[in-house]
C-alpha cells in the first residue's frame, strides 16, 4: 500500500456467511445489499474498506441436505457458493472477499485460533448430552426448549432439537460471563440495536454454561488439532471467517491491518453467536474482539415468514428482474428502518419507486435537465445573486452530509435515506414554487440561477445516494456531466461549474407499469 493509502482510515465490514445448503433468499439478498450500502458509503467518504462476504458450509444442515439431494456436501456448496456469487453479482454487491469455509487456508485458520484457545486453558474434553437443533446449528439447555401440541420438542426459535449424547470438547465459556459484561460496559457500541443488547446483557447475566464444542459422529468439517476423531462445531469456524478472510493467522498478510472489523452484520437469529461466543473465543485466543455487532430484522412476505414448506420463498433473481436492482435496494433500505422486521409486497414496493424514485427524483433531474438542454443548448447556466429561497434549498443540501453520515455510523440506513429524500421533497417545492418554466420570459436571468441551482442539488442528491443506488445514480452524474474522479464525498463541497456543458438528459427511473394481465384482454 502506498502512503496515501496506509494514512486513510481503515473500516473493515461484514456480512454473516450463509449456509449453501440451498439457492440464497430475499434475507440474504437484504442483508447482502444493506452491508453493500454501508461498505460504498464508507468509501465514498474517503475510508479504506474491506467488504468481506462467503458461505458458511460445514455443519449438520449441509451433511443432511446434501444427503437428501444425492450430492456430497462439498458438490452442494459448490454448487450454491456460485449461485451466492451471482446473486452477489446481480445486485451490484462490492465485496473485497468472498470466502468458503471449505477453503484448506480457513481449515488452517480455525485450527490455529483452536490451538490459541486450548494453549489459554479454555479447552477440554468431556462428554456432552443435551439437545441441539440442526436447522439453528444451535445447543439449546433443556429450560429453552418446550414440547408443542404435536409432541415435538422446540428450541427457543421454533426449530425441532434432538437428543445428542457423545465425546466431547468443551471451551469454557462459564469462565467468560464477567468478562464479557464488561465488555458490554466498556464498550457501549459494542451490540447494536440497544434492544439487542440488552437482551444480550440478559441473556449474560443468567449465567454462561461451557460450550460443545466438537462432534465425533460425522466428519465433514474442521479437524480438531491433534485428534482428527473430532471435528469442531461449526459455529468455532464459521466466525472464525471474519479473521481468516483478512489473512489470520498470517499476521504480515496485507489485510490484517483491518482487524478488529469495524462491524459484522447479521440477523437478529444469530446474535447469540456474535455477540457471546465470538468474542468469548477471541479473549481466549489472545485477539482483539471486533468494535461492533449489529443485528437487522426479518424480511416477511406479506407478513408471513418464508419457508421453504409454506412456499413463499421470494428469489432475488426474480425480483432484480421485475422491479430493477436499484429500485429493490432502495424500496429495502427505505422502506425497512433497518434492525427491525419488515414486509415485501408487490403493492408497497410499486409505490415506493414509483413515487419516491420516478416522481420525486426521476422527474425532478428530468424536467430541470430538460429545461437546461433546451433552452440553453445543454450548458450549466451561470446563477445571479442567490435569493432567500436558493439559500435555502443550498443549505439543506449541504447539511444531509451530516445527517447521513451521522445516521450510517450507527447503521441507521433508512435515516439516511429519510434525510436525503427530505431535500428531494424540499427541491421539487422549490421548483414548483420558482415556476422556471414561467421565468424563461417573464426573467430570464433568474431562471438560469433557479436551473443552476436545481441542478446543483441534484448532484448533491445523486453523489449521496450512490451507495444504495449505485448504477442509476451514476447515470445521474453522467447526465450532469460530473467527472469519475469528482464523484465522491469530498467533492460535494465544490459547486457545479456554470459553463459545463451536459450531454442529452435520459430517464434514469422509468415508471413500474403492470403488466397487462392476459386474462383481461378479451
Ligand atoms: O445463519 N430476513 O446462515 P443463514 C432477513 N451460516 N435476514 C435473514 C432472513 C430473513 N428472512 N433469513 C436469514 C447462518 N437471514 C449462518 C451464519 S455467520 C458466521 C454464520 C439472515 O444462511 C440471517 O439472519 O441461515 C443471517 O444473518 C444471514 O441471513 C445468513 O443466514
Amino acid at each position: 500500500a502506498n502512503a496515501e493509502t496506509s494514512s486513510r482510515s481503515r473500516f473493515y465490514i461484514t456480512t454473516a456467511i450463509a449456509y449453501p445448503n440451498g439457492a440464497p433468499h430475499i434475507g440474504h439478498a437484504y442483508e447482502a445489499i444493506a452491508t453493500d450500502a454501508l461498505a460504498r458509503f464508507q468509501r465514498l467518504d474517503g475510508k479504506d474498506v474491506f467488504f468481506l462476504t462467503g458461505t458458511d458450509e460445514h455443519g449438520l444442515k449441509m451433511i443432511q441436505t446434501a444427503q437428501k439431494e444425492g450430492m456430497t456436501p462439498h458438490e452442494l456448496a459448490t454448487r450454491n457458493a456460485g449461485r451466492f456469487r451471482e446473486m452477489d453479482q446481480r445486485l451490484n454487491i462490492s465485496f473485497d472477499r468472498f470466502i468458503r469455509t471449505s477453503e484448506p487456508a480457513h481449515h488452517a485458520s480455525t485450527q490455529e485460533i483452536w490451538r490459541r484457545m486450548a494453549a489459554s486453558g479454555d479447552i477440554y474434553l468431556d462428554s456432552y448430552a443435551g439437545w441441539y437443533s440442526v436447522r439453528d446449528e444451535a445447543y439449546y439447555a433443556e429450560d429453552e426448549t418446550t414440547v408443542g401440541e404435536d409432541k415435538v420438542r422446540r428450541g427457543p426459535q421454533g426449530t425441532p432439537v434432538e437428543w445428542v449424547e457423545e465425546k466431547s470438547y468443551f471451551f469454557k465459556l462459564s469462565a467468560y460471563q464477567d468478562k464479557l459484561l464488561k465488555l458490554y460496559e466498556s464498550q457501549p457500541d459494542f451490540i447494536g440495536p440497544d434492544s439487542r443488547r440488552n437482551e444480550i446483557v440478559s441473556f449474560v447475566k443468567g449465567g454462561l454454561k461451557d460450550l460443545s464444542v466438537s462432534r465425533t459422529t460425522f466428519d465433514w468439517g474442521v479437524k480438531v488439532p491433534n485428534d482428527p476423531e473430532h471435528v469442531m462445531y461449526v459455529w468455532v469456524d464459521a466466525l472464525t471467517n471474519y479473521i481468516t478472510g483478512i489473512g489470520f493467522p498470517d499476521e504480515k498478510d496485507a489485510n490484517w491491518k483491518y482487524w478488529p472489523a469495524d462491524v459484522h452484520i447479521i440477523g437478529k437469529d444469530i446474535i447469540r453467536f456474535h455477540a457471546v461466543y465470538w468474542p468469548a473465543f477471541l479473549m481466549a485466543a489472545g485477539i482483539p474482539v471486533p468494535k461492533r455487532v449489529y443485528a437487522h430484522g426479518f424480511l416477511f412476505n406479506r407478513g408471513e415468514k418464508m419457508s421453504k414448506s409454506v412456499g413463499n420463498v421470494v428469489d432475488p433473481f426474480a425480483l432484480a428482474d421485475q422491479y430493477g436492482v436499484d429500485q429493490l435496494r432502495y424500496f429495502l433500505l427505505r422502506e425497512v428502518p433497518f434492525g427491525q422486521d419488515g414486509n415485501y409486497n408487490h403493492e408497497a414496493i410499486v409505490a415506493r419507486t414509483n413515487a419516491d424514485l420516478a416522481n420525486d427524483l426521476g422527474n425532478l433531474a428530468q424536467r430541470s435537465l430538460s429545461m437546461i438542454g433546451k433552452q440553453h443548448g445543454g450548458i450549466v447556466p451561470e446563477p445571479g445573486a442567490f435569493s432567500d429561497n436558493d439559500k435555502a434549498i443550498l443549505a439543506q443540501a449541504d447539511a444531509m452530509l451530516a445527517q447521513a453520515r451521522e445516521a450510517m455510523a450507527t447503521q441507521q440506513i433508512h435515516m439516511a435515506l429519510n434525510a436525503i429524500w427530505a431535500v428531494v421533497a424540499e427541491a421539487n417545492r422549490y421548483f414548483a414554487g420558482e415556476a422556471p418554466w414561467a421565468l424563461a420570459k417573464t426573467d430570464p436571468a433568474r431562471q438560469k440561477t433557479v436551473l443552476y441551482v436545481t441542478a446543483e442539488v441534484v448532484r448533491q442528491i445523486a453523489i449521496l445516494a450512490q451507495s444504495v443506488m449505485p448504477d442509476a445514480m451514476a447515470k445521474m452524474l453522467d447526465i450532469l456531466a460530473v467527472p469519475a474522479d469528482a464523484r465522491d464525498f469530498a467533492a460535494l463541497a465544490n459547486r457545479i461549474k456554470p459553463g459545463t456543458q451536459l450531454p442529452p438528459p435520459a430517464p434514469v427511473f422509468p415508471r413500474y407499469i403492470e403488466p397487462t394481465d392476459p386474462a383481461a384482454k378479451s
